[in-house]
């Protein structure tokens, strides 16, 4: 069966509910793996107060007993905790005039006001919705636990397949890393260390200055994070038909993710500047296909090549401003000023954690179509099969 999910719920409802259809009987889920992924999306300097609200934990409401997969659909919620501070407001039901005169007006009132950069002007009019927060409230990146979520167990599914995969922060504003060559899964234990989510201590520290000056300005931060696979084997997605295409798919997860607006797969962008003799990754055979280089980032024709898989995605600065930007009434049109509400100044590092559980589910996909399995050991074993059939290890030369 193929790996697929969905989410539900809405920032400020009871929760974000995600349903997983797909992952192999048998597979045992880590719970502190999952613990620590929606800790670590929570983390990251320069996120909001909400935060401070939220202690994000995943329930298992389905699929799993004894702490194995049984081979049904897995249903999880990520609860919110900010959802009791809001009441009637964020009922299912409808409710009467009493009933929301207890919450605070500003949770209450109306949202007429579309935030420029958010979904806000076209989701009420492409729903024919009343009031912007039926948009904001389903259109907020909040919806990103439940991916990690999802991600966390995508994570414990690749493992068996020896892939590991790692995100990090290369750019906060103007702040750059330093440009890094060869990285290996040992090389991102640093980041507990960090405030901000990069490799590079200096540049993390510059990174917590960049996005302090934009706090005080009441402004925010976009960035660049990066994510890196390890252990992929060469065949994982497909170029004979568009839509099994792996990079495709990596870039359309990527951009999926809220507030995501550029993809860059290997040295994507500077490649194209380049002549192909300075681009293309030589080959060379020593008890297995080898390059010296990996400018593509792991992907060739649609399909992993052997080499680790490296995507950078681009953020754009959060569109909920402490300043507000200008915008039109939805009821006068008149000039008025855009929401503003409590906001992240950056969640660059969250992106970081969000862009991890998204491309590990693409992965775990793709190898779930070529390696099938219903029971997680024919998933390893179709894995094992494979390895001894190709002149390829994941140990580097
Ligand atoms: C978000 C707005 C903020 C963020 C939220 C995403 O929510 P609130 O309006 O409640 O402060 O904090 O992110 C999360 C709650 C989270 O857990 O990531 C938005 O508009 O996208």
């Amino acid at each position: 069966m193929a790996l697929s999910f969905v989410t539900s719920g809405q920032s400020h409802g009871p929760g974000i509910v995600a349903v997983v259809s797909g992952l192999p009987a048998g597979l045992e889920p880590d719970r502190e793996r999952l613990r620590r992924d929606l800790g670590r999306r929570q983390a990251g300097y320069g996120r909001s107060p909400r935060q401070s609200i939220e202690t994000d934990d995943a329930e298992i409401l389905g699929g799993m007993r004894h702490g194995r997969l049984i081979g049904g659909p897995v249903a999880l919620i990520v609860r919110n905790r900010d959802h009791e501070n809001w009441g009637a407001a964020q009922s299912a039901w409808p409710v009467t005039e009493e009933e929301l005169a207890d919450i605070a007006a500003r949770r209450t009132r109306t949202v007429v006001v579309p935030r420029p950069g958010h979904a806000d002007l076209a989701g009420v009019l492409k729903y024919d919705l009343p009031d912007v927060r039926d948009v904001l409230e389903r259109a907020s990146a909040r919806e990103t636990s439940a991916r990690v979520a999802v991600g966390a167990l995508c994570k414990d599914l690749l493992d068996r397949i020896g892939i590991s995969v790692h995100g990090h922060v290369v750019r906060v504003g103007s702040v750059a890393a330093p440009a890094y060559g060869d990285l290996g899964p040992a090389d991102f234990g640093v980041l507990d260390e960090r405030q901000v989510g990069c490799l590079d201590a200096a540049a993390d520290a510059a990174m917590v200055e960049e996005i302090e000056g934009a706090k005080r300005d009441r402004d925010t931060l976009g960035g660049i994070v990066e994510v890196r696979a390890f252990g992929c084997p060469p065949g994982l997605g497909s170029y004979a038909s568009e839509e099994l295409r792996l990079d495709a798919r990596i870039a359309g997860a990527a951009l999926s993710i809220q507030a995501m607006k550029g993809v860059e797969i290997g040295e994507g962008w500077d490649n194209a500047s380049r002549r192909g003799s300075a681009v293309h990754d030589e080959l060379r055979y020593e008890g297995g296909y080898r390059r010296d280089t990996n400018r593509a980032g792991g992907l060739e024709g649609g399909m992993t090549n052997g080499e680790p898989v490296i995507v950078r995605i681009a953020m754009k600065p959060l569109p909920t401003l402490m300043k507000p930007l200008r915008t039109a009434s939805l009821d006068t049109h008149e000039p008025a000023e855009a929401l503003v509400e409590r906001s992240d100044t950056t969640a660059i590092w969250a992106a970081a954690v969000v862009a991890e559980a998204v491309i590990a589910f693409e992965l775990a996909r793709a190898a779930k179509e070529k390696f099938g399995g219903d029971a997680i050991e024919d998933f390893v074993a179709a894995h094992r099969h494979y390895l001894s059939r190709i002149p390829w290890s994941p140990e580097a030369p």
